[in-house]
């Protein structure tokens, strides 16, 4: 058995009381000076050092130690980028003006459509790299630009492969309802058919991808259209998310509690209802402020959220379109900055929130006892710098499974 303890740190973590934290709860964190592991497991969280056993023992000195951070929504299998919209952008174009015009998510689907699964896969573990020295520990990882059976498969492949080869956990979303690829142009109910009947029942049976997403927004996919395409997604096993309300009040958020989805995301055109409605199902509401931030957008109502205790997570929407970036601090001071969240919140949010939203909730997102020892030891001594000096890594060193994966020294 290998066993060891980290002592002398400043240790906070949200408490996980067996569901996501709403309201007042998502501020409340628990903290600690020490944290006996076993095996990759944390045993115990004490302030008394006379309580840990013999074994091997971590002086940290006061620093900060959270949990490690689980990025709940990312497009983080594709081709290519889109710096070439940046004169389009400049001459006032919108991301839904150039989706429109055959640009955007369309313009990523031909180079994911070109890229080999080894050219794929080496871009992605770039990025995954970059994550894992900021902190990131699990991710979830969105199909959606093959939007046929061979590149959804394909990038689906990768993201699985990816998952055994490197440090980070992915979890896997099917997203074949990402745009209406131009072939099915004039025919966006043949589309829906083919993704529903072949492509859908495949990925399941292969496991593929245990979540299906759906881009429910006006002139992408409506709400009836996204509704038959996540009822059929149950009766394949699959759990459900949405993009929600992101640009339009179209009633997403609506839809998500109305189907029990684990996860409405974006919201930033969310309704009074639709806030009411998320609260009732007890739906994770997943906020993306880098999308609000590259987009110059309004943000999402987080705060109102909170107050009608509506459990709110946050994550980068890592994609090459709306947010290309996949740094999850800049996401934290962004929740500080903008959403107005008070640093607690965020932490939890970024952490124990964000692990239900991926139904992972049960074995990690907080340092509590028999969950995964998934952890952070970041260069500071409390919660608020982190928020505070924006732009800098804060990672000293990263623990996943009790086993040191990344660090500075
Ligand atoms: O590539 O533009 N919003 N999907 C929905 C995206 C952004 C990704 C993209
Ligand atoms: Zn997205």
């Amino acid at each position: 058995m290998k066993r060891f303890a980290i002592i002398n740190a400043n240790i906070l973590t949200p408490n996980d009381k067996g569901s996501p934290c709403r309201g007042e709860e998502q501020g409340k964190l628990i903290h600690a000076k020490h944290m006996l592991i076993e095996d990759g497991i944390i045993k115990m969280l004490t302030n008394d050092i006379n309580m840990l056993p013999d074994c091997e023992k971590m002086d940290l000195d006061g620093a900060l130690v959270t949990p490690g951070l689980v990025d709940p929504h990312t497009h983080l299998v594709h081709g290519g980028s889109r710096e070439h919209e940046i004169p389009l952008k400049l001459d006032g174009a919108s991301y839904m003006e150039i989706h429109h015009a055959g640009g955007g998510i369309n313009s990523t689907v031909l180079a994911t459509r070109e890229a080999s699964d080894s050219e794929l896969k080496e871009k992605a573990l770039n990025d995954l790299k970059h994550m894992l020295s900021l902190g990131v520990t699990t991710v979830e990882s969105k199909s959606g630009y093959g939007l046929n059976f061979d590149d959804e498969v394909k990038t689906l492949k990768v993201s699985n492969q990816l998952n055994k080869e490197q440090p980070i956990d992915i979890i896997h979303t099917f997203m074949g309802a990402h745009s209406i690829p131009q072939e099915f142009k004039h025919d966006p109910e043949g589309y829906i058919n083919y993704i529903c009947n072949d492509i859908m029942p495949y990925v399941r049976k292969q496991n593929l991808a245990e979540f299906c997403d759906v881009f429910c927004e006006e002139g992408v996919f409506d709400v009836d259209q996204s509704r038959r395409i996540l009822n059929k997604a149950k009766e394949y096993g699959y759990r459900l998310k949405l993009h929600a309300d992101e640009i339009v009040s179209i009633g997403g958020a609506e839809l998500a509690a109305e189907l029990n989805a684990v996860s409405a995301d974006h919201l930033m055109a969310v309704s009074q209802k639709g806030i009411e409605d998320l609260a009732d199902a007890n739906v994770v509401a997943v906020l993306l402020p880098g999308t609000s931030f590259y987009l110059g957008k309004n943000y999402a109502p987080a705060r109102e959220m909170i107050d009608k205790e509506v459990p709110i997570a946050l994550a980068t929407d890592f994609n090459p379109g709306s947010c290309p970036s996949d740094n999850f601090q800049f996401i934290m001071n962004l929740g500080y900055l903008y959403l107005k969240m008070r640093p607690e919140e965020i932490l939890t949010a970024c952490t124990l929130n964000s692990a239900y939203s991926l139904d992972r909730g049960h074995d990690r997102g907080s340092l509590s006892i028999n969950k995964k020892a998934d952890f952070i030891i970041w260069n500071s001594d409390n919660l608020e710098y982190l928020m505070y000096r924006y732009g800098k890594n804060h990672v000293n060193q990263v623990w996943k499974d009790g086993k040191k994966v990344y660090g500075v020294k």
